[in-house]
């Protein structure tokens, strides 16, 4: 264990051993500046550095912790994992309770496999598409990630909504041709490809609610669209509800919007806050799975019993009476600071915001597609964003994030960070 070090002196030495000194890009401080703080430990609503500050936290380890940090009852159901060994790679009664509990709060998932990251569950969630239709084009939008997998790092070519082109180094480019990448909420865009290359497309994959350029809501008749565009054309719809499962409402974004993908992606909560990841979807498709059937995926410590207790226990508090109804409040009122501190202040900003996630957007907006969303001001928002550090509070080091609100997060918290907000909309 390193001594006790200021995050300065944490993040020299975490440079010279990590790339960027961080096990995640974006939490490098890049998008805004500076250098990051490193943590000591976490509770409630506040995070606490090595140096001795504390926050206001809306990032939530980027979601899962709807919760907030370290809840007490989540504590105890990993102690009593703890207790009794942590990793057997052999089958679990929690992974068929976890297992239950999903196919009950989504109808359109009858078969579901956990894995340990998000990446890995979109992964596997595109090849269970390819393999299912014997097809090997997929459709995705601009600005949603769905974490780090070759065909999923893809931009839109110079062909427009033909072929894709890699967008990081090390994508083979005969792969990311594979890839259409069409604006989000386009849905002419999406009905003259499927017109055109229907046939070839395996899945068009989509967040629902997009988290990944900020937070960017469906416009109405979107994602019924694509419903019937991919069903027309037998293709699968795969919703990613890596950050709405859960945090929309129990039954996420499909329950939100009325919608029944073919296949649905999850993470963050319902691991609440260890590693994991799941894919599911009906019977049919996911029975091709190995070792039913001939697609293959596997991971040594996919259904881990410290992430399904964790999962199970956060999962069972977001049961209780009133608690989307807390979130969605709660989430209100910070919309509402936030909106208010930037009129008094004369600054343009337009607020996304579908229950509990939110985005600032330093642009007059709307933000609608990427192509809104990076009009935004993001030099703006890095001041911002350090104003409101400076002010005890600690959003998503980028623009293109979303800030999340928690069960934790208490009316001292919501007038905390309205107080900031005025105070760094001032200095802007
Ligand atoms: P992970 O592999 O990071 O568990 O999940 C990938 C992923 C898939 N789908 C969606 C919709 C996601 O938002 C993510 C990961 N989200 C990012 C933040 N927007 C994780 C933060 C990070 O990359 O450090």
């Amino acid at each position: 264990m390193i001594g006790p070090l200021t995050s300065d002196q944490f993040f020299a030495e975490a440079q010279r051993l990590i790339p960027g000194g961080v096990n995640s890009p974006v939490r490098a401080f890049r998008g805004v500046g500076g250098r990051p703080f490193f943590v000591a430990r976490a509770e409630g609503a506040r995070l606490f550095d090595v140096d001795g500050r504390s926050y206001i936290d809306y990032v939530m380890s980027w979601g899962p912790l709807i919760l907030g940090h370290a809840p007490k009852r989540v504590r105890d159901a990993l102690q009593a994992v703890l207790d009794r060994g942590w990793s057997y790679g052999a089958p679990t009664p929690g992974e068929v309770e976890l297992a239950r509990e999903i196919a009950r709060a989504y109808p359109s998932i009858e078969l579901v496999r956990l894995t340990s990251s998000g990446t890995e569950a979109a992964m596997a969630a595109l090849r269970v598409a390819r393999g299912f239709t014997r097809r090997e084009r997929i459709v995705k939008f601009e600005g949603c990630y769905h974490g780090h997998g070759d065909s999923l790092l893809v931009k839109a070519g110079s062909g427009g909504a033909t072929f894709g082109v890699p967008d990081s180094l090390g994508v083979p480019a005969d792969l990311a041709r594979l890839t259409v990448t069409l604006p989000f909420n386009d849905l002419d865009g999406a009905r003259s490809v499927l017109d055109a290359l229907g046939r070839e497309i395996a899945a068009v994959i989509v967040e629902p609610v997009v988290g990944n350029m900020g937070v960017v809501p469906p416009r109405p008749g979107f994602l019924a669209g694509l419903r019937e565009l991919t069903a027309r054309h037998g293709a699968l719809l795969i919703f990613d509800e890596v950050i709405t499962g859960f945090r929309l409402g129990y039954g996420g974004a499909q329950a939100l919007y009325g919608i029944a993908p073919d296949l649905t992606v999850l993470g963050k909560i319902i691991g609440g806050g260890l590693p994991v990841g799941a894919y599911g979807g009906r019977r049919e498709i996911m029975a091709q799975v190995s070792p039913l059937g001939g697609i293959y995926q596997a991971g040594t410590l996919s259904g881990n019993p410290l992430a399904v207790a964790a999962g199970l226990e956060t999962l069972a508090a977001l049961r209780e009476p009133g608690v989307y109804e807390t979130l969605e409040a709660r989430a209100a009122a910070v919309e509402n600071g936030l909106l208010e501190a930037a009129r008094a202040a004369r600054v343009p900003v337009t607020l996304n915001r579908v229950g509990s996630m939110l985005t600032c957007f330093f642009t007059e907006g709307p933000v609608v597609d990427w192509a809104s969303a990076k009009a935004a001001d993001t030099r703006r928002y890095a001041a911002f964003f350090h104003g409101m550090l400076e002010g005890g509070v600690y959003l998503a080091p980028s623009q293109y994030e979303a800030a999340f609100l928690s069960l934790a997060h208490g009316d001292d918290d919501l007038a905390a960070t309205a107080a900031a907000a005025r105070a760094s909309f001032r200095t802007l």
